[in-house]
């Protein structure tokens, strides 16, 4: 059978807050299509992999209806002829699938187009009520079922003979029998990753195993595997590692399992075998902070552990327990210090608009998150709760959701969003992620987290010393969401749109925020300015060497020169001495007196630091002027009236030794 499998579209939040504001799509390894290709082609079926992302990227057309978009989309997929089209889904963009199936449907009745993936098992009868367009769905684990399906189809079987479907027979939705996990995912063959373009210098997803035994409330992952743990077996990762390796020179990975450390002894062997076999790469995963502890870290790091990703949801102790999470922050935050002191990289989400929640608690999840930036964590995300299909928090709510339609989605015109709008609040039960639980007071804080987080990670030190000057940590927050709705601009070409602001308009926020305190904190300033120098560095801005002209005199021997894609500043305030305070979380920070010249470089792909006081950092300000030595050593020697021979050689001394000095940090050359 001729078959094509397709990923889901994914929008980039970050084009979202970029100055353009051009909703973009992007590509990403869609390692369930991978898996379930590479079954159907070991028994000799023709299998290509449409994503919908890398298509859109490449032929999304700008102007007109979107309704253009997915009869492109379904016409790239025709072009094959497929005798079975097969979609994956996600609550985020399955308005978009439908549609690109139906455009299917109408242009080829003949062609199966079925669903499967994690929003079609959580509501099957619903999605195939709505949906006429799509023939059946095939419910959770799907590798044995799908070639089950293709079989019977091939063989004229009856489908409801086929466990783990959802079918419509004589007008009415029958789930067929259920389907057992497969018992050892080493049986799987090796996921077709020659389906996918890879480059040695991605970061590569490979799924390590399934199911996590946790029973978090909110988390619909844990009862689409049935809370059961599985990992592929030492050998059969490594090898997968390996291939990967030696066929794309990829060694930065991405080991997908729900929960990898829920099983501690299989997390030890995998590492053993990595170890063993002296691959040298390096990966990441997710995990619980309950599930891991120093030694388990240090013996990961040994075998190429370098990050990591923590749900830690709430802050609030009450939430923790009433969304099951159980977990306790001071351990979680004691933890993720001893890793970052070993260099691990760690990402804490966080999520708001549990039902119910009311104002303190989501004080108290903020206030936690000023923690996690103030212990150096990657990035501290912030979600708002969608309620997922299959979670035991919807079944107990479901009659309480109101219909939210935040969220970055590609663009289209006003008439269409209020049609797909109009689609979603009609049918809670196929988009319940569209809605949000009655909270208690905090609808405010809730649209619009998910799009601030990135802006606040940023600028995190300015943001957090503000909430720490203000003793609360909801103040910037809800200043912005203030400064939003004030400012109510709207993007012509996405009228349509709510307005989550972009770098530019936070930064001028922030900078209207300090303003407001400057005579309280005037360390701000510096704190700021210090935070939008690294953010240009990091961002790639090419700063040249500033040259005075009237400082370069005649040709008088070797200058002093600053190295490239550095930035001097003068700052009144110790800035790291600041941060530091920031960082011990005891009290607000204040202002820490500071005479010298701070150095912002980045070195081997980080950012380096670097301050000077004294004769030092007036020699790195010269050599921002590219000096020669010698009128260096003069106008030492004017500025002290130093006279005679003598006296100038040991200023000249002097000046050398400085100048090695600051040679050796590499922040200057010497030419
Ligand atoms: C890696 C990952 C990502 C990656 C890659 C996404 C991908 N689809 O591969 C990235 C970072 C891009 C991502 C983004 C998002 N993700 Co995500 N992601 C995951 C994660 C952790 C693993 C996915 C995975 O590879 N699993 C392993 C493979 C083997 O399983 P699988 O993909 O489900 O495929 C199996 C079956 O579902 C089925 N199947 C899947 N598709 C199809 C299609 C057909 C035709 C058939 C027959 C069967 C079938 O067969 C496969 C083999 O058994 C899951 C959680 C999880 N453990 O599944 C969340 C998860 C899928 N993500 C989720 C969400 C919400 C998102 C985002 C919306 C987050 C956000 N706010 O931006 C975006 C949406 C992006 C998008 N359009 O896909 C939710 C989906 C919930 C829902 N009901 O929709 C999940 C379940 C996590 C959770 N509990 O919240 N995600
Ligand atoms: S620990 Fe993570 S994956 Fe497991 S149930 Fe909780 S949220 Fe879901």
């Amino acid at each position: 059978m001729r078959v094509i499998l397709s990923s889901t579209p994914y929008v980039d939040y970050g084009s979202w807050l970029s100055e353009s504001r051009v909703p973009r799509t992007i590509g990403y390894i869609p390692i369930g299509l991978l898996s379930l290709a590479s079954v159907l082609r070991d028994q000799n079926h023709t299998v290509s992999l449409f994503r919908v992302s890398a298509f859109w990227e490449e032929h999304w057309l700008h102007e007109g209806p979107i309704g253009a978009n997915y009869e492109r989309a379904a016409d790239a997929i025709l072009i094959e002829s497929p005798d079975l089209v097969g979609f994956s889904t996600e609550y985020y963009t399955f308005h978009h699938v439908a549609k690109i199936a139906a455009e299917i449907k109408r242009r080829s009745p003949r062609t199966v187009v079925i669903l499967g993936g994690p929003q079609a098992t959580a509501t099957p009868e619903a999605t195939l009520k709505l949906f006429p367009q799509f023939d059946l769905i095939v419910r959770g684990e799907s590798e044995v079922t799908l070639l089950d399906l293709v079989d019977a189809l091939e063989s004229d079987r009856p489908l409801a003979d086929v466990p783990g479907l959802c079918i419509r027979t004589d007008g009415t939705l029958v789930r067929t029998a259920s389907r057992r996990l497969i018992d050892s995912l080493d049986t799987l063959p090796v996921p077709a990753f020659d389906l996918v373009p890879i480059a040695a210098t991605d970061l590569v997803s490979i799924e390590a195993g399934r199911g996590c035994p946790f029973s978090c409330a909110f988390c619909s992952t844990n009862n689409f595997w049935h809370r059961r743990y599985r990992i592929k077996s030492p050998a059969r990762l490594c090898d997968e590692l390996e291939h990967l390796q030696q066929t794309y020179g990829v060694t930065n990975f991405s080991l997908i399992h729900d929960c990898l450390t829920a099983n501690r002894r299989e997390v030890v062997a995998l590492c053993d075998e990595i170890t063993r076999r002296q691959l040298a790469i390096s990966w990441g995963c997710s995990s619980r902070t309950d599930t891991m502890d120093v030694e388990l870290a240090e013996l990961m790091a040994a075998a190429g552990f370098t990050n990591v990703y923590f749900g830690l949801e709430s802050g609030d102790p009450d939430t923790q327990k009433a969304i099951k999470k159980n977990l306790d922050l001071d351990a979680s935050f004691s933890l993720i210090r001893q890793l970052r002191a070993r260099g691990v990289q760690v990402t804490t989400p966080f999520m708001v608009g549990f039902p119910g929640e009311t104002y303190p608690a989501v004080k108290h999840t903020f206030s936690a998150i000023n923690r996690a930036l103030m212990e150096d964590v990657f990035l501290a995300q912030i979600f708002a709760t969608a309620p997922y299909g299959d979670t035991p928090m919807l079944e107990s709510y479901t009659g309480e959701l109101s219909f939210s339609g935040h969220f970055i989605d590609v663009s289209q015109s006003a008439s269409e969003v209020a049609i797909r709008d109009e689609l979603m609040r009609e049918n809670p039960s196929v988009f319940s992620g569209h809605f949000r639980y009655q909270t208690s007071g905090i609808g405010h804080l809730i649209e619009g987290a998910d799009q601030f987080f990135p802006l606040m990670n940023e600028y995190r030190y300015t943001y957090t010393a503000l909430n720490q000057l203000s003793d609360d940590p909801l103040y910037v927050f809800e200043k912005w969401s203030e400064w939003l709705r004030r400012s109510d601009r709207t993007n012509s070409k996405l009228a349509s749109f709510r307005h989550y602001g972009t770098f530019e308009e936070f930064q001028a926020f922030l900078h209207h925020l300090i303003a407001f305190r400057s005579d309280e904190s005037p360390f701000l300033t510096d704190l700021f300015d210090y935070e939008n120098t690294r953010l240009r560095l990091t961002q790639g801005t090419s700063f040249r060497e500033t040259h005075n002209p009237h400082l370069i005199g005649e040709d008088t021997g070797p200058r002093i020169r600053l190295a490239p894609a550095i930035v001097l500043k003068r700052y009144t305030h110790d800035i790291l001495a600041i941060i530091e305070q920031m960082r011990r979380q005891d009290a607000p920070p204040s202002a820490v007196p500071f005479d010298g010249t701070i150095a912002l470089a980045i070195r081997d792909g980080r950012l380096t630091v670097y301050q000077s006081t004294g004769f030092a950092a007036e020699v790195l300000a010269y050599s921002a002027d590219s000096l020669p030595i010698e009128d260096l050593v003069y106008r030492v020697s004017s500025r002290q009236s130093v006279a005679g021979e003598d006296a100038v050689a040991s200023i000249r001394a002097n000046c050398l030794e400085t100048i090695t000095s600051l040679e050796s940090t590499g922040l200057i050359h010497v030419d």
